[in-house]
């Protein structure tokens, strides 16, 4: 796996910074892609958004068909019901890191079973935007051990 590190964010988090901050905070996603990007150094790394579910299917078959060393994933609430991305994640041969904001198991019921987590090679839950950064340097470190 030498190819870029995808890192995908699922609906609603491009209104992160405003959106219920004393769940999510106040780091918007731009700030985020700020921090993925000096996490990641050198290493290419590719950044998205969507609110749509084939978008973000889209992006995963793309990470496959560029050898991707890695995605890291916010599904958000497609989390908890999105087959469609569940069976694109199982299609990606490399490691995935799913990435929640909150901790999701400190939620409501509706927020406890994801899908996604039935595939993803690891969880950060509750860690804040600082997860994201975190997910970089593993996923890197992942390759370099390999
Ligand atoms: C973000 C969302 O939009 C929610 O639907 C998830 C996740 C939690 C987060 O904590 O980043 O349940």
């Amino acid at each position: 796996m030498s190819g870029p590190i995808f890192v995908l964010n699922g609906p609603n988090l491009n209104r992160l910074g405003t959106r219920e901050p004393e769940i999510y905070g106040r780091t918007t996603l731009s700030d985020i892609e700020a921090m993925c990007r000096e996490a990641a150094g050198d290493v290419p790394l590719q950044f998205h958004q969507s609110n749509a579910e084939h978008q973000l299917v889209d992006w995963i078959h793309d990470a496959i068909d560029q050898n991707s060393l890695g995605i890291l994933i916010n599904p958000a609430g497609l989390s908890f019901r999105s087959i469609p991305l569940l069976d694109a994640l199982k299609m990606f041969s490399g490691p995935t890191v799913e990435l929640h904001i909150s901790n999701i198991h400190r939620r409501e019921d509706i927020y406890q079973r994801s899908l996604v987590s039935k595939t993803a090679t690891g969880v950060i839950a509750g860690l804040g935007a600082r997860g994201y950064p975190l997910a970089i340097q593993w996923l890197i470190g992942h390759q370099k051990a390999a």
